[in-house]
């Protein structure tokens, strides 16, 4: 009676949550209404009474300030169900908002510190002429703002001790997000929907979800944010769309986030009429200074321009014989006098290498263009360096250009959006990647220098610094996915401090983002801190990177297509080895890029470490670890692994039924069971390829031995036509079937195995353009259907889309099978889906309740 318990455990935690809509209603009327998710600002419920004054007084008029007030009014309302008043009666036990200078007028018998950083806040419990005062003191407005939320969170996460007293301060002054929004709406790299900010060429009317962003952002000390894409950025120069941005700045400005905009280079050119876009030239330097006075004009604490420049088809100085630091002060010179900020991407590259050319390596481009410009760039430039040498992947070393910019700002670029680790559509908590990242020491000068002691300018004395996110949200949830709204969260709460732990930042996000639950929290905190692992074994180890296509849409597995072409994504497989040579020994030199210790570790195959072995070194599939085993059996090993840790994130999450609201819950659910079949289609991918590549058998014997399979090109077909799938290791056998037939087409397999209970899972390639539709019977009765109506990528059968179902028969206790039999799937094709199907499996109820 599976189904009748759901539903009434459902319907237990409808009322909950319905009760806690309802105490949140009275606030939410007198606020305007939210439009979308508030996330981890939605806060779990207490019971119980509020543990600071119930007043709430600003002591200046900035609208900041009148946010922060606000936020901790909401703040308390949500938590306990009763709102602070705010305004204050001077009479009575409140929480008192201000700068340092206003405090100090308004209390000149207290004291506060007198060394407050501007973004920074002190917060305390003090005593004013008998009435208890919790003083939330800001070295600016901003900081005021920080320090309200800070309280707010300090009181969700029960981590709340009016007798202590906190001061903080931001790690590194930049901290932005970068939104790769298209004028029309569209999304670079975004999973989540169309833009918050644009449609049809213009800025949108409705502004309430950027409001709303604005204010998640504050929420965790975010003061930047750039919001279009870094190409084909001119449009955004025009003057119309300057009107529009304004209305954005205008938007986010109470919430201390200040606007930047991404710009092509090549615009005096572009749009403003010029011949040239030569930095040298001072028509193109007059034209830039216009322009950014006209910015200013409308956006007064307008925070800056990014730039990507030759690269990936942008244009950029080269065609002029110039260099980015030339690029990179033009732009500069233009708004150093209005106090804005120039973020060079470092992320330049040539993507028409050979890749015959041994010597060819995409990984030192960054370093090879920037450090030699090192002490070239204006005060005003940030150099913005992506974490790695490539590109976003799941497992790369740290680029060795923090350590070569040592008279150069230089900021971290990451990726909160995931292009190459699982598209939210995997639970892939990115925290723990980058605390590797700001963690490693890079051992500059040979001492202690880590990463994230660089972009906080104190390694090298540089004034600025910091840490961009990659963010694209989008209309749909932000990020598309609930759970996916922790990586946006630890972005901010990392780039405010480094030193906090990814585990720390998951646990607060959680206590945070679902009602008051020990178990609920410990489990959510679990799978975040497992989700990284788990996709990095089952996509790419040992630092071949996430083994996708570069060239399509960097989701599903294509191992071939990262050979073979110009992009640099290589791991450089064939029969005898695999891995890509970066010695400078033997290889493309890359190693020798890093500070001498570092160089090193990785020039040496004895010291390299097994996490990155192949990202260093070619070496054969016998090549043994650190851990003893060789490295195809560890490639057989860690997909296998990387499955079943994949399997069990929805196991986990199963705990937890009951304890979230039903809808949240299902959502979830679903998501982790495609994400668990994902990742089988990501094993058996590599397994399979590598197989064949090495030729040597799994000592385990399950490479290319799949005991409960009947693969479709086997099956008796009725309709359907055996396909070849390319890339062929993204099926099973390299096979699948496809329907030509309008009406539906059947496949049929008699049972051979032996009698027993089972699950039946179903391999399908759920393509776009089309909602086909699949049935399964045994012997004629019938067992399950389904629809493939995922939005998934390519119109082709492949690893982007090949997807699984599981049958689990009556209450989930599976399906009795006999030999002889019959299982049958129908497919019914729909406009462009042909309800292409790989296999089934019948699969083993053992280790499952
Ligand atoms: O990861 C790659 C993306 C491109 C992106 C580029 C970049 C916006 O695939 O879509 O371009 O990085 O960072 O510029």
């Amino acid at each position: 009676m599976r189904n009748r318990r759901d539903l009434q455990s459902g319907k237990i935690d409808l009322f909950r949550a319905i009760a806690v809509a309802a105490l949140f209603a009275a606030g939410a009327i007198a606020a305007t209404a939210q439009t979308m998710d508030e996330t981890w600002l939605r806060h779990g419920y207490f019971h119980g009474f509020p543990p600071v004054p119930m007043h709430v007084r600003a002591l200046g008029h900035e609208p900041i300030e009148k946010t922060a007030v606000k936020e901790i009014v909401n703040g308390v309302d949500r938590l306990f169900g009763s709102a602070p008043s705010s305004g204050g009666d001077g009479a009575s036990d409140e929480i008192v908002v201000g700068t340092v200078q206003e405090f100090r007028s308004a209390y000149p018998k207290l004291n506060v510190p007198s060394t407050l950083s501007p973004e920074g806040f002190w917060i305390a419990e003090m005593d004013s002429a008998g009435r208890q005062l919790v003083v939330v003191v800001g070295g600016s407005e901003r900081g005021v703002l920080y320090g309200a939320f800070a309280l707010i969170r300090k009181i969700a996460t029960i981590s709340w001790n009016p007798k202590t007293t906190i001061t903080e301060a931001p790690a590194m002054p930049i901290r932005w997000t970068d939104e790769w929004d298209n004028a029309d709406g569209t999304i670079v790299r975004g999973y989540a929907g169309r833009s918050i900010f644009f449609e049809n060429g213009k800025v949108r009317d409705d502004l309430n979800a950027v409001g709303e962003y604005a204010r998640l952002l504050a929420s965790v000390g975010i003061n930047g944010c750039n919001v279009n894409n870094v190409n084909d950025a001119a449009p955004f120069l025009e003057p119309q769309m300057i009107q529009g941005l304004k209305r954005i700045a205008d938007t986010m400005r109470p919430w201390g986030v200040r606007l930047a905009i991404s710009v092509d280079i090549a615009s005096p050119q572009k749009i403003g009429g010029l011949k040239t876009f030569d930095p040298l030239d001072p028509a193109v330097q007059a034209w830039w200074a216009a322009k950014a006075d006209e910015i200013y004009a409308e956006i007064p604490d307008f925070a800056g321009f990014t730039v990507k420049a030759d690269s990936e088809g942008q244009a950029g100085p080269a065609s002029y014989g110039r260099s980015p630091a030339d690029a990179a002060n033009l732009l500069a010179r233009a708004l150093a006098p209005h106090g804005g900020v120039v973020l060079y991407r470092a992320f330049v590259y040539n993507n028409h290498l050979d890749y015959n050319d041994m010597k060819a390596d995409r990984a030192r481009a960054a370093y090879d263009i920037f450090h030699p410009l090192d002490g070239k760039f204006d005060a005003n430039v940030i150099v913005q360096i992506k974490y790695g040498p490539i590109d976003f992947q799941a497992r790369e070393p740290v680029s060795p250009l923090f350590a070569g910019l040592e008279k150069t700002n230089s900021a971290m670029e990451l990726q909160i959006t995931q292009e190459y680790t699982g598209q939210q559509r995997h639970l892939v908590y990115l925290a723990p990647m980058w605390k590797e990242m700001l963690d490693f020491d890079l051992r500059a000068e040979n001492r202690a220098t880590p990463v994230k002691e660089i972009i906080e300018g104190k390694i090298f004395n540089r004034p600025l610094g910091g840490m961009i996110g990659v963010s694209c949200v989008g209309r749909d949830g932000w990020l598309g996915s609930p759970l996916a709204m922790a990586n946006l969260y630890a972005f901010g709460r990392l780039a405010w401090d480094p030193n906090l732990t990814a585990e720390q930042i998951a646990e607060e996000w959680a206590r945070q983002t679902f009602i008051q639950d020990p178990h609920l929290i410990a489990t959510v905190t679990k799978m975040l801190m497992q989700s990284w692992p788990a996709y990095e074994h089952y996509t790419g180890p040992l630092g071949t990177q996430t083994l996708t296509d570069p060239t399509g849409s960097h989701y599903g597995p294509g191992i071939e297509g990262s050979e073979h072409n110009g992009w640099g994504q290589w791991h450089r497989d064939d029969a005898q080895g695999i891995g890509m040579d970066r010695s400078v020994a033997t290889g493309t030199g890359f190693a020798g890029q890093y500070p001498p210790e570092v160089a090193k570790m990785y020039e040496s195959l004895a010291t390299t470490p097994d996490n990155l072995l192949l990202f260093f070194h070619h070496v054969p599939y016998t090549y043994k670890l650190h851990s003893g085993e060789t490295v195809i059996q560890y490639i057989y090993d860690s997909h296998y692994q990387g499955a079943e840790e994949a399997a069990r994130l929805g196991e986990e999450w199963a705990t937890v039924k009951g304890k979230v609201d039903p809808r949240l819950y299902e959502d979830v659910r679903a998501r982790l069971e495609y994400q668990a079949g994902h990742a089988i289609v990501w094993r058996d991918a590599i397994v399979q390829y590598c197989l064949k590549e090495s030729g040597i058998p799994d000592a385990k014997g399950r490479a290319g031995h799949y005991p409960g399979r009947l693969e479709a090109e086997d099956a008796r077909l009725s309709g359907y036509k055996v396909i070849d799938v390319t890339p062929w290791e993204d099926a099973s056998g390299g096979k699948a079937v496809t329907c030509v037939t309008p009406t539906g087409c059947s496949a049929e397999w008699t049972y051979t195995g032996k009698a027993g209970r089972f699950d039946i899972a179903a391999q399908y390639f759920d393509l776009q353009g089309g909602v086909a539709h699949f049935a399964l019977d045994v012997n004629g009765k019938a067992i399950a259907a389904w629809s493939a109506d995922a939005t998934l990528p390519s119109g082709q059968p492949n690893g982007d889309n090949s997807t699984r179902f599981t049958a689990r028969g009556p209450d989930g206790r599976g399906i009795d099978l006999k030999p002889g039999d019959v299982l049958r799937v129908d497919g019914t094709p729909d406009a462009s889906d042909p309800a292409a199907l790989d296999y089934i499996e019948i699969e083993s109820l053992i280790g499952r309740d």
